[in-house]
């Protein structure tokens, strides 16, 4: 049975019933807007809404009137979907500390077409709420603009309100802010923008993503560039999500890095991301990469939003934990960030995320989470993920990360994968779940092998398990195969390719399993290191 890490309970209140608190830096208390519905959300642990009704993406932290709130975009793909389908933004409101678990929240807060005249329903991407100097509160939302004859029609809109809950005008109504056309051309997709209000009330803007992030300065109306944008290039793996911040006299960008690679301090595999980070000494840089602040999460995008509340800093991000979650289907989380101070600049330390999907600890046959695993193809391309075969996930769509595969421009006849145990396992059967986009037969593409088989490691070499059930290669599904017990080490499943008689397609699979005659209670998504090919240590 699967045991619940985190309980939510949703209460319908009255909005207008929310408490409001206040603090020696903002003494003013925001009413919340009336016409929101609201409902009071108890989240034992992270992700804050865990139970899918709801899925909350792209978090954007604000601190006003003494709360901690956290704007959210919301994620409708149905499961199979891969595509970002958000037609709306929610918002949720802590009581006090936002780890105490007590929150509002409203699901329905904004949708783009509401306030932005000259904007399409859907498509609500990361939005960010700032407060002003002029004690205003504004909301920079990239929505795509309805009619745009730019190449990307993604745009920038400012609405503007009294308090963080709205209601919201468009403090732009003639358009987008930021679009390929204006104010300035440029060839980027106009969106995930950060505003910083400095010390000085100066105003800096920045956006951008697929590895082009760009920056500028803001008039105090806030909506109007003053200078030209600067490009940022030296953000080691820049992607998206940038997220500005200052601390004590330092400017701190963090954002979704995706540098990939088995050396690599981000990520493995191409289409994850980590929270990386920068710092500068002014607004608009030059900026130095400093270091990962959080590993990649459990959905393919990440995306960081960090303030200070009431003396500790906080970050919120998304994963894909909540129940029936995926790529397309995030949760927000907040957890703390702690400082290093006795460095200069000073160091975010390493996030410990809290929380995180169900797990069920009972004991299971399949022991395949306690192995290393590696491949005749390692390093494997960055598109692919290893520790795909052994997360216990099969995806019904799944993105390439999702599976380890070996395509390349030439496949070879024969490929391998090995799993390594630290101690002698007695195993009596194994299952692959293959993925393919081409039939059996096939010499180009991923297709199902010709052929498979299991060996075990004896000690000196590979031998050839003894299969008492036959050998099947289905795409999408599991293909179990059960053998006379071996105690091993180490496991190898042996493809021959599939073959048109002229070239080899490639092999790809989801999970692999491996069956032990004694179960164990399985662990998280494996963090273990490369397996040895040959098995000897
Ligand atoms: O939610 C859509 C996109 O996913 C955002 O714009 C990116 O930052 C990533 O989180």
């Amino acid at each position: 049975m699967m045991k619940p890490l985190s309980l939510i309970s949703f209460l319908p209140v009255l909005a207008a019933c929310a408490t409001t608190a206040q603090t020696v830096a903002d003494t003013k208390s925001y009413t919340p807007n009336p016409a929101l519905e609201a409902h009071a959300v108890k989240a034992a642990s992270n992700p804050i809404l865990s139970d899918g009704a709801d899925y909350t993406t792209d978090p954007a932290p604000l601190v006003a009137g003494g709360k901690f709130y956290v704007l959210t975009g919301r994620d409708k793909a149905e499961p199979g979907v891969n595509d970002f389908i958000m037609p709306e933004w929610q918002m949720l409101e802590a009581s006090g500390d936002p780890m105490r678990g007590d929150w509002t929240h409203y699901p329905h807060f904004l949708k783009p077409d509401d306030v932005f005249k000259w904007a399409t329903p859907g498509r609500a991407y990361a939005a960010q709420i700032v407060q002003g100097p002029n004690g205003k509160f504004y909301l920079y939302a990239p929505v795509m603009q309805a009619g745009s004859t730019n190449k990307d029609g993604f745009a920038i809109g400012v609405a503007v309100s009294d308090s963080p809950t709205g209601p919201w005008v468009d403090a732009h109504p003639e358009g987008p802010v930021v679009s390929q056309s204006y104010p300035v051309a440029n060839n980027i997709q106009n969106i995930d923008p950060t505003v910083l209000i400095d010390d000085d009330k100066r105003v800096y803007l920045y956006w951008g993503t697929f590895g082009r992030l760009k920056g500028v300065e803001l008039e105090a109306d806030m909506v109007t560039f003053k200078g030209a944008p600067v490009d940022v290039t030296s953000l080691t793996g820049f992607f998206e999500a940038p997220w500005i911040f200052k601390r004590k006299d330092t400017y701190y960008m963090a954002y979704a890095g995706n540098r990939a690679g088995p050396e690599s301090d981000c990520t493995e595999a191409v289409y994850y991301a980590c929270i990386a980070y920068g710092t500068a000494k002014s607004p608009l840089g030059p900026w130095t990469y400093r270091g990962v602040m959080l590993d990649p999460v459990s959905s393919t995008t990440s995306h960081p939003g960090i303030v200070e509340y009431k003396g500790k800093w906080y970050i919120a991000y998304h994963t894909a934990d909540a129940n029936n979650g995926g790529h397309f289907r995030r949760s927000v989380a907040v957890d703390e960030v702690l400082w290093d101070d006795s460095v200069s600049p000073p160091r975010p330390k390493k996030v410990v995320p809290t929380g995180g999907a169900p797990f069920d600890p009972a004991p299971v046959a399949n022991i395949a989470s306690h192995a290393r695993v590696t491949a005749s193809n390692a390093p494997v391309p960055v598109q692919y993920w290893l520790r795909a075969l052994n997360d216990g996930k099969v995806h019904p769509a799944p993105l390439p990360p999702d599976m380890w595969g070996t395509w390349s421009p030439n496949n070879p006849k024969q490929q391998w994968i090995v799993y390594q145990w630290d101690q002698p396992v007695t195993l009596n059967g194994s299952s692959l779940y293959f993925w393919g986009d081409q039939p059996a037969g096939s010499g180009i593409g991923v297709a199902p092998p010709k052929d498979w088989r299991v060996e075990y490691w004896d000690g000196k070499g590979w031998k050839a398990v003894s299969a008492t059930t036959p050998y099947s290669s289905q795409l999408d599904a599991y293909n179990r195969v059960e053998f006379t017990p071996v105690t091993t080490r180490c496991l190898r499943a042996v493809f021959d390719a599939s073959t048109d008689g002229k070239t080899f397609a490639a092999v790809a699979a989801q999970e692999w399993q491996a069956f032990s005659t004694t179960p164990k209670a399985p662990l998280p998504q494996s963090v273990k290191g490369a397996a040895k090919a040959n098995c000897a240590n």
